[in-house]
């Protein structure tokens, strides 16, 4: 569809870091999640508000990013070069951000956030502007690392009874197969997958072969966060798709670890690539290799679950993706929509921008600490020089 707006203002930010504490251990490869410390932005155009979160850690254990690299980032070098000026498009901004290397989970949310603005100033909701062909979405979970097997099968039959279309395990190095054989016998049909999150190398090929014979759809992530060769190389060991997460970051990533084989899937984090018009590119690219994808996520509040919906929506989202209920991690989330899956499928939130808006009191009362950011302002966190030298021009 063709949509005309005019230029979008930026006249105003605001940056929340949120303390989130999760209804449950998430054990992964990495150690064991129970909260998370959420950076929000709001950002202001008029009285439309475009709303994205930060998915980085406060340790840098997925990705290089972190908490405290995002908000100093954002606080005192991108949005006030951003805030005041005009930006016609998503591409207009994008090209503002463009020059800056890595650092793609805090350049996102200022991109998603203008989306959700653009969305909103055009009275639509964003799966339309982003191109989107369905109104729900089929989704999966992803289960943390669990005392023992049998423990493992009986939360994967509890969420297969619910209706979750795809239970996804997460492995590391001496707990792979007995959780895998233990969820497969207990579910001979279901969807299986297993998520490394980077804990093996290439000699640990042997055990990765025994997975073979648990008619998994895909393997995400067993090697390098930063590697495609080796995934490649591994690929070619394996009956099993390869599916990659922490080292696909760009359209040119997908391309080449996709020309290679290192892998056959696709799971795409919008924030982890640097937003949505980089997600849409990968998407655009995944159709042309007929290589399936899903939108995974990182532990969001409704606000970054509503931008991965939305994402969702787009066709070659083929396989179920992991934005699972929101009420699986948060005893109250800071949007006042309930994000909630029925029967395997999670509704497109229908109003205009990502469809969600934020509880205020809830807001307040996991807001640790809070920063207006307007145009013009001299940035400076503490007492630190954050500024290049007065004499360099970037
Ligand atoms: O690798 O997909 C991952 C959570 C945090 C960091 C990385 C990952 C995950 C998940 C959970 O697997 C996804 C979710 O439930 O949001
Ligand atoms: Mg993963």
């Amino acid at each position: 569809m063709t949509l005309t707006a005019s230029p979008l203002v930026l006249d105003h930010a605001e940056l929340r870091l949120l303390d989130m504490p999760l209804l449950f251990d998430f054990e992964t490869s990495f150690g064991v999640m129970r909260r998370r410390y959420v950076p929000l932005l709001t950002l202001r155009s008029g009285d439309c508000e475009g709303y994205a979160e930060g998915v980085m850690d406060y340790l840098p254990l997925y990705r290089e990013e972190t908490v405290a690299g995002a908000v100093a980032f954002l606080e005192g070098q991108l949005l006030p070069r951003l805030l005041g000026r005009a930006f016609a498009t998503p591409e207009a901004l994008a090209a503002e951000l463009a020059p800056y290397r890595g650092n793609r989970m805090a350049r996102a949310m200022v991109e998603m956030a203008f989306w959700d603005l653009r969305a909103k100033q055009l009275g639509v909701p964003l799966w339309q502007l982003l191109g989107g062909v369905r109104q729900s979405v089929p989704v999966g979970v992803s289960l943390g690392i669990q005392p023992s097997a049998e423990q493992t099968a009986e939360l994967a039959a509890r969420y297969a009874a619910e209706g979750y279309r795809r239970i996804k395990l997460k492995i590391k190095p001496g707990w792979d197969v007995r959780p895998v054989a233990a969820v497969r016998s207990a579910l001979p049909d279901i969807e299986l997958t297993v998520d490394a999150n980077s804990a093996y190398t290439l000699a640990d090929a042997g055990t990765l072969q025994k997975l073979d014979d648990y008619g998994l759809k895909y393997i995400e992530q067993p090697l390098a966060f930063d590697d495609l060769l080796d995934h490649a190389t591994l690929q070619k060991s394996l009956r099993t798709p390869l599916c990659l997460d922490e080292s696909v970051t760009s359209a040119r990533d997908a391309r080449q670890a996709l020309g290679i084989g290192a892998g056959r899937v696709i799971n795409l984090k919008v924030a982890r690539v640097g937003g949505h018009l980089e997600a849409r590119r990968i998407h655009d690219l995944t159709l042309a290799f007929d290589a399936p994808l899903w939108c995974g996520g990182m532990v969001e509040t409704g606000i970054g679950r509503a931008h991965n919906i939305h994402l969702s929506t787009l066709e070659n989202f083929k396989l179920p993706g992991d934005t699972s209920s929101a009420s699986r991690y948060w005893a109250r989330d800071i949007v006042q929509e309930r994000l909630e899956v029925e029967g395997g499928l999670m509704p497109v939130p229908p109003g205009p921008g990502i469809g969600v808006t934020l509880d205020p009191d809830t807001l307040a009362s996991v807001t640790r600490w809070k920063r207006e950011i307007r145009a013009g302002q001299t940035p400076f966190i503490d007492d630190l020089p954050n500024q290049p030298p007065a004499d360099e021009v970037y």
